[in-house]
């Protein structure tokens, strides 16, 4: 028997949020459609995921036959890349946070609420490990007076220069920084990182201010923020889309092998070949490229510390 034709329309959208069974699709004319899923979860190689459909996968889905029905989503094109969310299930199977990214951009503050270079250089590796591009954005550099806070602030971004990633001062409240944050997201998928109160939600609004995301007086929370933003969601922004996710706990750590740390450090991948050892771990070994730098100044000590106990972690 021939198969029956559809009669429907076939059209094609980015997921743009998620909530339970449904997702909402977003066309390239900027129409929003609700839609459903019928299908098994499907993923790259051998992982399961308890979600089939995330923020930021392409999607073929058809119209409803019906006014009012649910749209629904037949295929899932191929994924450029994904970010797991930490926790795995009982099941074993993982939770897609968001797929397609361009660029990761962290946002961090050194001041309300305090950032530890452990936690940057954490999200890096994880980054590094997806081969995704990250940008940092220090914000909230208005609060930033003291000299010591000042001389804090050139150290940290020479730690991240040094490294090779793009550093931008900014403060998401003040309107002057508008053109700046414009273009670090323009026309490109971004993940924006970075913990509670940071400011990545007033970072959004300053660029699109019609959005109008909820955002919360860090007073309120004491340096510690509290989660305004609580689902994962992608938000046009200057002509791409940046996913305002919850919390970096919810970024998941990738699991790797220690012998690899490395490689994840851009500035010590790019010097590894000077090590006399081809397994040279860059901790007690003899005529260490890696050691060396770090005399030199050429590494910052603060990201070779980090590596260290990155490497002692169980
Ligand atoms: N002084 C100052 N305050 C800022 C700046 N950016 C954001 N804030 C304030 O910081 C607080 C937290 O900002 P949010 O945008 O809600 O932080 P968030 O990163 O979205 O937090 P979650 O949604 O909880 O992850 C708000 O009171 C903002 O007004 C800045 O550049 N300078
Ligand atoms: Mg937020
Ligand atoms: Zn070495």
């Amino acid at each position: 028997m021939a198969k029956k034709k559809l009669s429907v329309p076939l059209l094609q959208g980015i997921v743009t949020k998620t909530t339970g069974a449904h997702s909402q699709v977003t066309t390239d004319d900027g129409k929003k459609y609700v839609c459903t899923f019928q299908g098994k979860s499907r993923i790259d190689g051998n992982l399961r995921s308890t979600n089939p459909v995330a923020v930021g996968d392409r999607v073929d889905f058809l119209l409803p036959l019906q006014e009012g029905d649910l749209s629904v989503i037949q295929k899932v094109l191929p994924r450029k890349n994904y970010i797991l969310r930490k926790a795995i299930s009982y099941s074993g199977k993982v939770h897609i946070l968001c797929t397609n990214i361009d660029q990761a951009i962290l946002l961090f503050t050194l001041k309300q609420p305090h950032t530890t270079t452990g936690f940057i250089n954490r999200f890096l590796v994880i980054a590094e490990a997806y081969h995704i591009p990250t940008t940092l954005i220090i914000n909230k550099i208005d609060l930033l007076h003291t000299e010591e806070e000042l001389e804090k602030l050139a150290d940290i971004k020479t730690a991240y220069q040094l490294a090779g990633y793009p550093v931008v001062e900014l403060s998401a409240t003040d309107p002057s920084y508008l053109a700046t944050a414009k273009t670090l997201f323009a026309d490109k998928i971004s993940f924006l990182g970075g913990h509670s109160g940071a400011g990545k939600s007033t970072l959004i609004n300053l660029i699109e201010p019609d959005l109008n995301i909820r955002t919360h007086q860090i007073s309120d929370y004491n340096d510690k923020g509290m989660h305004t933003t609580t689902h994962t969601e992608m938000y046009n922004v200057a002509g791409g889309y940046v996913i305002d996710a919850p919390g970096i706990k919810e970024m998941g750590l990738v699991d790797f092998d220690k012998k690899i740390l490395s490689h994840y450090f851009p500035e010590m991948r790019s010097r590894i070949s000077g090590c006399k050892f081809n397994n040279c771990k860059h901790i007690n070994e003899p005529h260490c490229a890696i050691k060396e730098a770090v005399e030199t100044g050429e590494i910052h000590l603060s990201r070779y510390n980090s590596y260290l106990r990155m490497m002692e972690d169980e």
